[in-house]
Order: structure tokens, then sequence, then C-alpha cells
């Protein structure tokens, strides 16, 4: 299915793995420090999707020291133990084979999609995920459902096939989105259906969007990872360099930076 399509569909793959387990317990941990830190109350039991969304409901910025901490790169040890488990890399060797493996810079992502019509910005319009990360067209992209899915919180949309005619030319858009410049009409497009642990593996050249949140006040909660062949004819021309971003920091001077 991988080859022809484009991507594969593990059903419950990280489900009860205790690595899995393990880095949504961090986040849950880190995401009631912020509540107590904020007056956000919230019942222990609350999973990472309850407490993210208690969260935003008080104030949008506030889940926003959490999606940092999983993003560019993952700087959970637990986040990077999943990130490297058996589990994923057994996947991924499989995919990109013995070749020298790395992982791109920006190569983790770690978010929410809220429920705001202010937030719709933020869900990607058809794209591939190689303009975001680049390093080598050899590369697949782990989408990991951290919440159940619940109606309207939306999911994803791929078009089967179009990795084969991948990299496709590609534009920024108004909110700083690379968009594909194709015509998408020439392959089949497939609503993916999720739930909480599913793990959804795509070439990096496989055309997909981010669908709108529709619900009142639910969240879909994903983390993403990258994984690059380093053997490859771009990656070797462009020095195995991939795109970097600007993440928050702490930077000499700054308030937080203690030094005289
Ligand atoms: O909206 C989603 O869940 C998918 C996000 C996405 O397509 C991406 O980050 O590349």
């Amino acid at each position: 299915m991988y080859k022809e399509k484009g991507y594969l569909i593990l059903k419950g793959f990280l489900r009860f793995h205790p690595y899995f387990d393990e880095y949504l317990s961090d986040m849950c941990k880190l995401a009631k420090i912020i509540c107590d830190k904020n007056n956000v109350s919230y019942e222990e039991s609350d999973d990472i999707e309850m407490l993210v969304s208690k969260l935003f409901a008080k104030e949008p910025t506030l889940p926003m020291p959490l999606y940092h901490l999983g993003t560019q790169n993952n700087q959970l040890l637990s986040g990077n133990r999943l990130k490297y488990s058996e589990k994923l890399l057994d996947v991924v060797e499989e995919i990109l084979g013995k070749n020298v493996l790395a992982t791109p810079c920006a190569s983790d992502t770690f978010t929410g999609f809220h429920a705001k019509k202010s937030m719709n910005k933020y869900v990607l319009p058809i794209h591939e995920d190689l303009p975001y990360l680049l390093q080598s067209e050899d590369q697949i992209t782990v989408w990991i459902a951290c919440s159940p899915y619940v109606k309207d919180v939306g999911g994803l949309d791929v078009w089967e096939g179009s990795h084969l005619d991948g990299p496709h030319p590609y534009y920024k858009n108004e909110n700083d989105h690379y968009v594909a410049d194709v015509d998408e009409t020439k392959y089949k497009k497939v609503n993916i259906d999720w739930d909480f642990g599913d793990a959804i593996v795509m070439h990096g050249s496989l055309l997909h969007r981010g669908q709108i949140n529709k619900t009142k006040n639910r969240t879909r909660v994903i983390q993403l990872f990258r994984y690059s062949n380093l053997e490859t004819e771009m990656s070797i021309n462009n020095n195995w360099l991939s795109r970097v971003y600007t993440r928050p920091g702490i930077k000499p001077g700054d308030f937080y930076d203690k030094c005289k």
C-alpha cells in the first residue's frame, strides 16, 4: 500500500505502548503545572487533550510552552525515547531501507488544532511536507494521534499516489504555509479514519491537508516525527542541509538571562 498510495495507516499502533504513555504522561504533568500557575481547574484524570483544551479556553497562548517543547526538536527525553523507539524505527527502516538515516532539523511537531475560528489559519492547506523540512526527497512523516477522535474535530485528507509525481511545485500563502501548486483532481482524495494511538506514515511528497476543527471546545492533538534517507541525490547535492526555524529561546541579555 505504501509504495503505491504513499501512506500507511497503523491502527492503534501506539495505544498502550509504554513510551507513548510515558510521553503523554510527561506532557500532562507539565500541562497541570501551567494550569496551577494560571488558576485553570482540571481533574486529576484529565488527558492531554482535556488539559490543552482547558488551558486554551482560559487563554489561547497557555498551551504554547508544551507545543514548543514537543517541536523542532522534541526536547523531552520521553519524546525522544518514542521517536527513536524500535517500534517506530522498525517501520522507518523498512521504508527508507538500510541507508544512512537522519531526522531533519525541524523534524518534530507537537501541536493542537483548537476550536476557534481565528485558529483556522494554522490548519494546513494542500501540501507535501518536504518544503517545510528539506534535507532529502526520500523522507517520511509519522503522524501520531495524541487525542481521541470526536465528531467534527477534523483530521487528514490525503491524495493517493500523489507522492509518485513529487516533489511538487509550491508557493507560500498569506498564512506562511507552503501550498502545493498542483492539479489535485488527478488523484483520489481520501479522508483518513483515525483515533487515539494511530500512526499514519506518509511519504514526504504525499499531498495532504488538515481539516478545520468544527467542534465547540475539543482539540485534535498530534505529534509528528520525520525521518530522511541521506543517500539521495538531493540530500548529497545539498550537503544534507535541512530547513531551520527560529524558535522561542533565551538569548544573551534577555530578561531570563541572569548573567551580569
Ligand atoms: O492537521 C493535521 O492534523 C495535519 C498537519 C499537517 O498536515 C502537517 O503538519 O504537515
